[in-house]
C-alpha cells in the first residue's frame, strides 16, 4: 500500500526535490526527466521585447523561453523557426505573445461563468520564477498561487515548467495541487507552428478521433477519416487523441512530429482571415503563416487533483527541417 504523504508535508518539499527526491505517488508515476543535451548550454538573455528570457542551445539549434508566462517563444533550427510568432506588436505589455507555446491554465478559452476574466487563464501572462538553468540545455521555471491568482481562482497550486533541448524540444508542465481541498483545472500547451501556407498544411493522426468544431465559420463538412486539412476557420477539439501526431507543412518542406504524455485533448486551430482580423498580435497575412496544434486537457478531460497530487503534461517536438 503506497504511503500517502500529508499535503502540508508535500507542499513543504522544495521545488527542486519534485521529480527527484520526492516519493509521492504523483512523482513516482511521472515520466522520467526529458533528455537535455549535456554539452548544450542554458543562459540568461533578453527577448526581442526587452523582457527577461533564457536561451537553450544544443547541436546548432536554440530555444528561447520568456520568464513572462513561462512561454517558449521559439525553437530555431538550421531551416528556420519551427514555432511561429505574430508580426503585430508581439511583445505588448500584459499580453501573452501570440506565438510560441503559451501555457493555458487554469481554464481554457473564455472563463465558464465570468467573461471579464482573462481568456485561457492567467498563467500565460504571469511572472514565473526561474528555478534552475542547466545543467546542459535545460531550464526549469515555476509559478505558484498568490493573492492575485487566488482572486481569480481560489485555489493553491504550483506549476513547474521544464524545457529540455536535445535533438528534440521537450516541454513538460507539471501541475500540483498544494491546497487542502481537491480542485479541477484545464490546461494546454497552445503551440503555434510555422507552416508557410496553412492552406497546404495537414495534420495526421487525428483521423477517426471524436471531435467538436467550435469555429464560427467552419468548413461545412469534411471527411473525418482523412488527414485534417485547412479550408476555412477551424477550431476543433479532439478528445482521446493519440499521443503521436504529425504536422505536414509542404510550403516549408517540413514535417513536425508531436509526441505527448498526459494529453487527453488536442485542439487544432486556424482563425482564417475573418477571425484573424479581430485578434490582437496578428498582421494582415499572418493567418496564412501558422496553425495551432494544442496538447491539452480541457472540457470533459479537465484534470482533477486531490490535495498533494500532480499531473504531468509533456510535449516532445521533432522536425525534419
Ligand atoms: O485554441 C483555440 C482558441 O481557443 C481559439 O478559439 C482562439 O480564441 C485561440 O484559442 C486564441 O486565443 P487567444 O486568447 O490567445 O486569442
Amino acid at each position: 500500500m503506497a504511503a500517502a504523504i500529508a499535503p502540508a508535508a508535500l507542499a513543504a518539499l522544495p521545488t527542486t526535490a519534485v521529480g527527484r527526491a520526492c516519493v509521492c505517488r504523483a512523482c513516482a508515476d511521472a515520466p522520467p526527466p526529458a533528455p537535455a543535451d549535456p554539452d548544450g548550454s542554458a543562459t540568461a538573455a533578453t527577448d526581442p521585447g526587452g523582457r527577461p528570457a533564457f536561451v537553450l542551445r544544443a547541436g546548432g539549434t536554440e530555444a528561447w523561453i520568456a520568464r513572462t508566462g513561462g512561454q517558449v517563444l521559439s525553437w530555431r533550427r538550421a531551416a528556420g523557426d519551427v514555432l511561429w510568432t505574430g508580426s503585430a506588436e508581439p511583445y505588448a505589455a500584459g499580453k501573452a505573445v501570440r506565438g510560441g507555446i503559451p501555457i493555458v491554465f487554469p481554464w481554457f478559452n473564455e472563463h465558464a461563468t465570468d467573461r471579464a476574466l482573462p481568456a485561457h487563464g492567467f498563467a500565460r501572462t504571469a511572472d514565473w520564477r526561474l528555478a534552475a538553468l542547466g545543467p546542459g540545455a535545460r531550464a526549469r521555471l515555476t509559478l505558484a498561487d498568490d493573492e492575485r491568482t487566488r482572486a481569480l481562482w481560489p485555489h493553491r497550486f504550483e506549476l513547474t515548467l521544464d524545457v529540455a533541448l536535445a535533438e528534440q524540444l521537450h516541454v513538460t508542465l507539471t501541475v500540483r495541487n498544494t491546497d487542502a481541498t481537491a480542485w479541477r483545472c484545464e490546461e494546454a500547451l497552445h503551440t503555434y507552428f510555422a507552416v508557410g501556407d496553412v492552406r497546404t498544411a495537414t495534420v495526421h493522426g487525428l483521423e477517426g478521433v471524436p471531435c467538436r468544431e467550435h469555429a464560427l465559420a467552419p468548413e461545412p463538412a469534411w471527411d473525418p477519416h482523412a488527414p485534417l486539412a485547412f479550408r476555412a476557420e477551424t477550431d476543433r477539439v479532439f478528445q482521446g487523441a493519440p499521443d503521436r501526431l504529425e504536422l505536414h507543412a509542404p510550403a516549408l518542406a517540413r514535417r513536425v512530429q508531436l509526441a505527448t504524455v498526459g494529453a487527453r485533448s488536442t485542439v487544432v486551430w486556424t482563425p482564417w482571415p475573418a477571425k484573424a482580423a479581430r485578434l490582437s498580435g496578428l498582421g494582415p497575412d499572418d493567418w496564412q503563416r501558422f496553425c495551432c496544434v494544442e496538447s491539452a486537457n480541457i472540457k470533459e478531460a479537465a484534470v482533477a487533483l486531490a490535495p498533494g497530487a500532480a499531473h504531468v503534461l509533456r510535449l516532445s517536438l521533432g522536425a525534419t527541417a
